[in-house]
């Protein structure tokens, strides 16, 4: 059985982490798998937005434990674990994560990746690996504590505790709260407003605020003035201002 699934439905793809019985726990193939099918739908431009669920009662509770438990430093390190799931980070086409039950460690960093997170009122998020002997490694320790601050960031690294989803969007970690059995419609609608956006504009505006992690203020505000500037050689932006001035939708070319 393959660990993941991958359906599309117009402009919008959605990938669905499927080992249920393992809690959808990120092994090697699940990893693979996954960076695989995101590098080739983000290369797609027929792709507009793409969608990362998992069951109801697990997004992914955590890497494999059976599967890392035996492993030593130097296979660790040699094999440069989890290095690859950081290529989900130069992704362009917008992602969503669809969390219901546990984003555990692993799972709570690959919804992290992921540019929006919407979360089912039973959503579940913690980085537990202090309980294993071991602490974040894809990401965690530097997108929690982006997304949440110190405060929250420490007492979950350091604690392992999970966090319900009301604390999680009120620290700021989660977009919207969705009842449980709409999650996937949401999250579908969510990525079909995006993905009828003009593509290349949709990049640029994430690219824009992924600048904000990774530079001062004043050259962030540069380079979002530039990447605004560069919008008026698309046909997009014309037709989108055609379009509010003729009182009708705009029809998106993606150029
Ligand atoms: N890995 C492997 N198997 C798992 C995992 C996991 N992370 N989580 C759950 N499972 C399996 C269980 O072993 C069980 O399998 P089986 O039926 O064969 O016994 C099955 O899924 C169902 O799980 P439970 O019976 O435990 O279900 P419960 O509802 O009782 O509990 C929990 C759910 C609370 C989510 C519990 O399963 C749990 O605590 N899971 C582990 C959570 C965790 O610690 N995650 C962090 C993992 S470490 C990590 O993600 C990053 C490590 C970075 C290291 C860097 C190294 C380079």
């Amino acid at each position: 059985m393959a660990s993941i699934m991958v359906e599309r439905s117009g402009r919008v793809a959605l990938l669905t982490l499927n080992r249920p019985k393992a809690l959808n726990a990120l092994n090697l193939a699940v990893m693979q798998e996954t960076v695989a099918a995101l590098r080739e739908l983000d290369r797609d431009p027929s792709v507009g937005a793409i969608v990362i669920t998992g069951s109801e009662k697990a997004f992914a509770a955590g890497a494999d434990i059976k599967e890392m438990a035996p492993k030593t430093f130097a296979d660790v390190f040699l094999e440069d674990w989890f290095a690859a799931w950081d290529q989900l980070a130069q992704l362009r086409t917008p992602t969503i994560a669809a969390v219901s039950g546990y984003a555990l460690g692993g799972g709570c960093e690959l919804a992290m990746l992921c540019d929006i997170l919407i979360a089912s009122d039973t959503a579940k998020f913690g980085q537990p690996e202090i309980k294993l002997g071991v602490i974040p490694g894809i990401g965690g320790s530097q997108r929690l504590t982006r997304a949440v601050g110190k405060a929250k960031a420490m007492d979950l690294c350091l604690t392992g505790r999970f966090m319900d989803v009301d604390e999680a969007e009120r620290a700021g970690l989660v977009s919207r709260v969705v009842p449980v059995d709409q999650l996937r419609d949401v999250a579908l609608e969510v990525a079909k407003t995006i993905a009828d956006m003009s593509l290349p504009i949709a990049m640029m505006a994430k690219e824009a605020v992924n600048r904000s992690f990774e530079t001062t203020l004043s050259e962030g505000v540069r380079f979002e003035r530039r990447v605004f500037h560069s919008t008026f050689a698309t046909d997009d932006q014309k037709e989108g201002m055609a379009a509010f001035i003729e009182k009708r939708k705009p029809l998106f070319s993606h150029r």
